[in-house]
Order: structure tokens, then C-alpha cells, then sequence
């Protein structure tokens, strides 16, 4: 069956790498509809071998024969379109961090809680990126050996800021220290600072991941603290998780089961040097992990480093594994 697609945000950064994974997936649309803002209007992309031409958002642009319509325009666009799309009868698959916690709108990583897709009212939201590919490797633990307390570090790579973020550190290895991204150069550096401070000291990226990852693992009395760093890496974002178990575990028993999980790739052989590494994640879809090792400072504690493509698994390609639920469960 054939579904009708929209793509707001079409010329961006996760609204190109939407076109590229709808091809490369073959997603089964009938008809494709690309929009952005007035700026991008008219630019032409090519998606399966077809020329389109962006159109500019409108709160008309629904108006047509839409089923989904996938948004990486910004969380004000999602605010202020996805409820007209929404109330036009088409299913929302957004991209921004406007609707992730709002209690009617579900928030979905497919490996982990396709299930929540049924009860959407117009919007599913797609966590943030350092969330998706942290509760990927999380929940067949949780599951298993359920989780008591989780401890975020990340590494986070400049393509989670955009273009500008790119744009800082290629400069800033040229020795040309421009800010137009963050307020100290990102070149040589790590800054402990993602998105904005809140009163209570954490960042917003932060928060984030601790309020996301308890609504999509539905277990609002998860222990969790995150550090969120942002580093000189052009692509993947790179975490270290460690994890206080509730119940005793074997580790070979817990490679065996991320190894079978889906979406996992386990890379964990440090005798040979083989580890996930950000510049190998970089354009897959997986979510790789490994120094799966005992944290001997508490009972049942577990360390973990888990690597993803931050633009793919950790955006576009999160948000079409969504749309194609959504596709498959659509009656025309
Ligand atoms: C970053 N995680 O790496 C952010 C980007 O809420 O969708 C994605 C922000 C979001 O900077």
C-alpha cells in the first residue's frame, strides 16, 4: 500500500539525510511533498531519482492528500505546524524537542517501545540523539536485569549543533577560531556544555536525556545523572554508560544478549584494539557497542561505551524506522 509523505524541513541537515534514508530504504510512498522556509523555497533535491522542488510551509500545505509528514525544521515550526498537520489528519513524525514530553504524544525508538506508536493522537515525537542510541543499548538490560541508576557521559560530535557547528571546527583546524556555534572554540577543546544551562545546573541536553530516557523505558523512577560534553569529532556521538543493575549478571551473558538485539552491533574485543569508534559509526545505521566490562565500586554495576551516527540512528533514520510503522498500519 502506497502512503502519501511530506518532508518539512527538506533542505536541512536531518531533512537531507531523511531523503537519502527514504531511498535507501525504498520507503513505500506514492507521492512526496517537501517544504522548508521561504528561504530554501524553490531549491531543487533529488529523492530515488526524481527532482523535486522545495515549497515553502504554509499552513496551507496540508490542505493536500498527506498521511505522514516527517519535521527537522526547529522546535518552533513543530510547535506552531505540526498541530495544523496534525489536525488535518496527518500522522506527525517530529524530529525536534517541541512535543517530546507531552503526556499524549508518544516518544519512539522502534528496537525499544514500537508499541507507543498506537496511542498517538497526530504526533510522535523522535527523542534527541544521544537518547535514541543510549536506550537502544539500555533496554534489552533493563529488560533482563532491570535498571536501577544510569550515569550519562557523553561525547557529542558538532553535526548535533548543524551546519554551524560543522562549520566551527573545520575553521577552527585551520586555526581560524570563529564562535558562531558555541562561546568558546570547539578546535582542541571539550565543552562541558550542550544547549543551555538551567537553574538547577544541568544543561538542557542534560535534561534531556535524563526525562526522555525514563518516558520511552516507561520507568519514571530510573535513578539517572548525565554529563553531556560537546568534542572536536565531525560525526557520531560517543557515551559512557554505566549502569547500576538490580539483579546479578554474567558478562558474557549480556554481550550475548546485545548482541542479538536489534539495532545493536557489539564491538568488544580490546586485545585487538576493537572498540566503537565515532569515525567508523559515522554513516551506518547501528548502534555499536563495547567495553562491556564490571564496574567492581558497586554491586551489579556495569560500564559500557555505545557509539552512534547522531544525524542517521540518532535522527533521520529513527524517524523513517517510525514512519514506517506508522505506513504499515495506515488503511487506505
Ligand atoms: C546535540 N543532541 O548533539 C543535540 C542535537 O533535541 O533534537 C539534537 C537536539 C534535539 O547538540
Amino acid at each position: 500500500k502506497k502512503i502519501n509523505l511530506a518532508v518539512v524541513g527538506a533542505t536541512g541537515m536531518v531533512g537531507r539525510t531523511f531523503l537519502k534514508v527514504l531511498e535507501e530504504r525504498d520507503f513505500p510512498y506514492e507521492n512526496l511533498y517537501l517544504f522548508a522556509s521561504a528561504k530554501s523555497a524553490g531549491e531543487k533535491v533529488t529523492c530515488k531519482g526524481i527532482e523535486y522542488v522545495v515549497e515553502e510551509l504554509t499552513e496551507a500545505s496540508f490542505d493536500r492528500d498527506i498521511d505522514i509528514a516527517l519535521f527537522s525544521a526547529g522546535g518552533d515550526i513543530s510547535k506552531k505546524f505540526a498541530p495544523i498537520a496534525a489536525s488535518k489528519g496527518v500522522i506527525v513524525v517530529d524530529n525536534s524537542s517541541a512535543w517530546r514530553m507531552e503526556k499524549d504524544v508518544p516518544l519512539v525508538v522502534p528496537e525499544v517501545n514500537p508499541q507507543d506508536i498506537q496511542w498517538n493522537k497526530g504526533i510522535i515525537a523522535n527523542p534527541n540523539c544521544s537518547t535514541i542510541q543510549a536506550v537502544v543499548a539500555l533496554k534489552p538490560l533493563h529488560d533482563r536485569y532491570h535498571i536501577k541508576r544510569i550515569i550519562y557521559s557523553t561525547y557529542q560530535s558538532v553535526s548535533g549543533t548543524g551546519v554551524k557547528g560543522v562549520r566551527d571546527l573545520e575553521e577552527g583546524l585551520k586555526g581560524n577560531d570563529i564562535l558562531s556555534a558555541y562561546p568558546h572554540p570547539i578546535a582542541n577543546n571539550c565543552l562541558p556544555h550542550i544547549d543551555v544551562f538551567l537553574e538547577n545546573g544541568y544543561t538542557k541536553e542534560e535534561m534531556k536525556m535524563i526525562e526522555e530516557t525514563k518516558k520511552i523505558l516507561g520507568n519514571y523512577g530510573l535513578k539517572i545523572t548525565a554529563t553531556t560534553v560537546r568534542v572536536p569529532v565531525f560525526n557520531s556521538h560517543s557515551e559512557s554508560i554505566n549502569v547500576e543493575l538490580e539483579k546479578p549478571f554474567d558478562l558474557d551473558e549480556v554481550r550475548e544478549i546485545l548482541a542479538k538485539s536489534p539495532g545493536v552491533v557489539v564491538e568488544d574485543d580490546p586485545s585487538s584494539n576493537v572498540y566503537p569508534l565515532a569515525r567508523r559509526a559515522a554513516g551506518t545505521d547501528a548502534v555499536y557497542v563495547g567495553r562491556i566490562r564490571r564496574d567492581y565500586s558497586i554491586e551489579n554495576g556495569l560500564n559500557l561505551w555505545v557509539v552512534a551516527d547522531n544525524i542517521r540512528k540518532g535522527a533521520a533514520t529513527n524517524a523513517v524506522q517510525i514512519a514506517e510503522i506508522v505506513a504499515g498500519s495506515l488503511k487506505k
